[in-house]
Formats: C-alpha cells, structure tokens, sequence
C-alpha cells in the first residue's frame, strides 16, 4: 500500500488584506497551524510521501524569515520519519523565484523530490517495500500556458503510477470534499480565461491510466469528476479570502490492493462562510439586528464571516454608519466569528432615482446595471463608502474591478456630499 499526504495552494506570504492587520494574523496563524496538522498527521500515520502541489509560495515578495523557518520546521520533520517529499513548482513559485529565494537548496539539503521543469519519472519504494513512481512536471520562469500532459508517459501496466501536475483541468464536475453531488462547470472553479496556465482536459488525464492524480492551482478542494478518473484538486491550505468558503485542508490518499481510497482532512481552523440574509425597506435597524441574530444562531466556530445583506434601505445604512462597530461586535459575539465582514447588496431608493432622472452619471450607472459583476464592484464600493470605510479592493488583484472602483469613487466623491446632505441629486429642481 502507498499512502500520500497531498496538500496544495498555501501561498505563504501573500499579499492579501495587508491593510487589515488583524485579518492578515488570522489568516497567517490559520495557515501556519494547518501546515503543522499536515505534518504531524502525515508522521502520525506513517504515510509514505508527502506532496506539495504548487504555489506554496505567493511570488510577490519575498521569502519571510518565518516562512523559510516553518518549510524547514516541515522538512526536517518530514525527513526524520522517513517520509518521502515530492515539491511540484507552481506559476506563483516557479523554479527561477525558488533559486532567487534559495529555497532550492533547501529543498536539495532534505532530499526533496523536486518538479520544477520538463516531465521526469522518479522510483520509490513505500514502506511495506510496494515500488511505485511519480510523474510530474513543474512551472519554470512563470506560468506555464502549455498543455505539458501530452509529454507524460503513459502508465506502464502493473507499476503503481502517481501524477502529479499544477494546473488547470478542464470540463469537470465540481464535488466539494468528494461527495456526490455536483454542478457542470466549462472552467474550474473560482478560475478566469487568463488564469489557465497548464490547461489539459479529463480525457488527456484519463490518457495516461495513472493510479492517482495530485493536482494543485485552484483553490477549491475537489475531486475530478468521474469513475475512472482518481484526480484530485486540494485547494487553498486556508481559505486566502470571502471567496474561498468551506473548509480546507489536505487529501489522504491510500493506493492498494483494494484499490484506491482519498479522504478530506479539514484541517483550516479558519473557515469563511457567506451568510445571506434578505431584508425589506421597511425594516428598522433594530429589526435588521433581529434577523441577523436569528440566521446566525448556531454557527459558532472560528469563521471569517461574510454577511451579504439585500435590499437594505437608506434608513438602516445611515444608522449603520453610525453602529457598525456595535453591530459587528453583537454578531461577532453571537457567533464567537473571528472576524465579521459586512457586505451591503443592494440599490438605495435615492440612487434609483437618479438612474430614472436621465442625468449623465444615471445614464452611466444605468449601463453598468445591465452588467452583473460590476453591479457587485460598484455597491460594495457604495457600501463601504457609506458605512464610512476604504475600498481595498476584492483583496486578491483584481483590475477590472478596480478600474470600476475608480470611475465610481470618482463618481462618488462628487455626488456624495449631496447624498449625504439629503440632497436628491437630478429630479425637479435641477439648476
Ligand atoms: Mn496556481
């Protein structure tokens, strides 16, 4: 039997909420305790190889002290219980940002199994003296665009074959934790066109006829869907944003006569979760406390929450302005969250007014309700502008949206005086 710790996208020193100190501790100790629970569960159980699927490392800066610390925490304690690493290069951390942080001497100094170019094979034996092998290739200068699957071989009948690639497989079925149930998907989760590096699909895959497929890239934890396909996404170490809700963790997988077996380890303290709650404008803030308290009873546990609330009225955002910390302490409280995220969905009477009045700005706003994703740029924006803090962004670099943010804000900055003045901007009295 071959047994394998597989875990993926850790993106260690990412620059994700720098600007919020207190999410960036979360987030940084959730990650550091889940690579800690990888390894002591990978020595604990004796497993025999240890994988690292790619983009351990974030790639925009560099290396921290304590990063550099906590992998060679890993690998020594890896190495000590004999357990065999395999480290693919992902297109966050490919093999010219390891040399240019030396991280490849460290991989070299712990015997690390290193996958940071062209297809290569390696042979090993597990601990109850089954040989197998490992195919993979890794990201060398940066991302890697090929379809690099064409070059792997194909198994060779009676050899235990494990694959391993950082990439992005198309035309599969999303099934979070491996259940059953799923929904039909062109990309693959949480990705965009321009984020397909190493794009392949389930039948070049199913090509190769491998035992296991270890996959890394996106940050969603799931199973490649079907029957006669064992490959495996292990997503985010630890949720890096709102978008990346559900638990993380780490895949066991289990090679045997019986066959193949993988189970999803949780181990994340961290878990984002997105409530949805949907209010009239009728409601009073007091009312708005209610619900909320009544959608979050029984969800306690160290989450990062994020509230999306729709059809709040002007009302309740002015009184919100004035509370929000109030309101974020009660939630956070009721829940023991870690931290809790407002999040305002919603079209405010006074700015539906002014689409209706046919003024330039209402014209361009118009246009932009026709467009969906904008339209969640644009109210965020509005949101967190009325509750009186600083757009950051969707925390993960995403320039169209911070073009839209621009032209709002700059919208904004003009008509929000009279907004808050109670001013109704177009309308009758237009001078
Ligand atoms: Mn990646």
């Amino acid at each position: 039997m071959v047994q394998i710790l597989h875990l993926g996208d850790c993106h260690f020193d990412d620059a994700y909420y720098l600007n919020r100190p207190e999410r960036r501790r979360l987030l940084d100790e959730s990650r550091e305790q889940a690579l800690r629970a990888a390894v002591e569960t990978a020595v604990n159980r004796q497993v025999d190889l240890f994988v690292w699927a790619g983009d351990v490392l974030d790639g925009e800066r560099r290396v921290s002290l304590k990063t550099r610390s906590l992998l060679e925490q890993a690998l020594s304690e890896l190495k000590e219980a004999g357990v065999e690493i395999a480290w693919m290069t992902g297109n966050h951390d490919p093999k010219c940002y390891l040399e240019s942080q030396g991280l490849d001497q460290l991989l070299h100094a712990y015997g690390v199994h290193i996958f940071d170019g062209p297809v290569r094979t390696v042979g090993l034996t597990a601990r109850d003296g089954s040989p197998y092998k490992i195919v993979g290739s890794g990201h060398e200068e940066k991302g890697l665009m090929e379809n690099r699957l064409k070059t792997y071989p194909v198994k060779v009948e009676g050899v235990v074959t494990i694959g391993l690639l950082h990439g992005s497989v198309q035309g599969g079925t999303l099934q979070p934790d491996g259940g059953q149930s799923g929904e039909s998907l062109g990309l693959p989760p949480g990705l965009k066109p321009e984020d397909l590096y190493f794009p392949c699909s389930k039948s070049d895959l199913r090509r190769l006829g491998y035992d296991l497929i270890c996959l890394g890239h996106v940050h969603v934890p799931y199973k490649i869907d079907g029957a006669d396909l064992p490959a495996y996404y292990a997503g985010s170490l630890t949720g890096l944003s709102h978008k990346e809700t559900g638990s993380r963790g780490a895949w066991l997988h289990r090679l045997g006569h019986g066959g193949q077996t993988s189970t999803f380890l949780t181990l994340s303290p961290l878990e984002w979760r997105t409530v949805a709650l949907d209010v009239t404008p009728e409601w009073s803030l007091e009312q708005l406390n209610e619900a909320l308290q009544a959608v979050l009873k029984n969800r306690a546990g160290q989450l990062m929450l994020r509230l999306s609330i729709n059809g709040v009225n002007d009302k309740i955002l002015t009184a919100l302005r004035h509370d929000q910390e109030t309101l974020r302490d009660r939630i956070g409280n009721a829940v023991e969250a870690a931290e809790v995220e407002l999040r305002f969905d919603m079209v405010p009477e006074r700015v539906l007014e002014l689409q209706r009045t046919g003024d330039t700005f209402a014209a361009h706003l118009s246009r932009c309700l026709e467009n969906p994703e904008f339209m969640g740029a644009v109210w965020s924006v509005y949101a967190q502008r009325a509750l009186g803090f600083e757009y950051e962004g969707e925390g993960d670099g995403h320039e169209e949206n911070e073009d839209h943010a621009q032209v709002l804000q700059a919208a904004l900055h003009d008509l929000w005086p009279r907004w808050m003045g109670g001013q109704r901007y177009g309308g009758g009295g237009r001078s």
